[in-house]
């Protein structure tokens, strides 16, 4: 059959296995500087959104305040979901009955609550997701805090 004698005598070519292996090469160098690209690019992501540090809003205005009470270990209003936009203000007041620590989830800020004062966080949420804001010796989850 000369169709498959023709077949035989093309198959070994012999510069092909050293441009297959060329051809790898460039392919896994372009695979690598793209890879290199896309670390580069992300470490120079320049999000957050511009303001001031996370940690320094203090007493100035902020996008959103969330009031919560603490008596009897029961927080009134109850657990909710509160959402807010990536970059945006935020302040978490509370005030409980009894000593207990405040603790803001994914952001990690924390107050001291002392009885029957008025302890607060503000912070600039810079990381999306969805964050508990709880008490630690009551146990508490005050607020599903939902940042996108
Ligand atoms: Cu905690």
């Amino acid at each position: 059959m000369p169709a498959a004698a023709e077949a035989v005598t093309e198959r070994p070519a012999p510069s092909r296995p050293r441009d297959t292996w060329l051809r790898v090469a460039a392919v896994a160098l372009v695979a690598v500087a793209v890879l290199a690209a896309v670390l580069l690019a992300r470490g120079n992501d320049p999000e957050p959104a511009a303001g001031p540090p996370a940690a320094d809003i203090g007493d100035g205005p902020v996008d959103r305040t969330v009031s919560i009470t603490i008596a009897n270990r029961t927080a009134t209003p109850p657990t909710s979901r509160v959402e807010i936009a990536r970059g945006s203000t935020i302040r978490i007041t509370v005030t409980s009955d009894a000593a207990d620590e405040l603790h803001v989830h994914g952001h990690d800020r924390r107050a001291t609550l002392t009885p029957g004062v008025p302890a607060s966080v503000a912070f600039r949420a810079d990381t999306a997701g969805l964050f508990e804001v709880e008490t630690h010796l009551s146990d508490l989850v005050l607020v599903q805090l939902v940042v996108r």
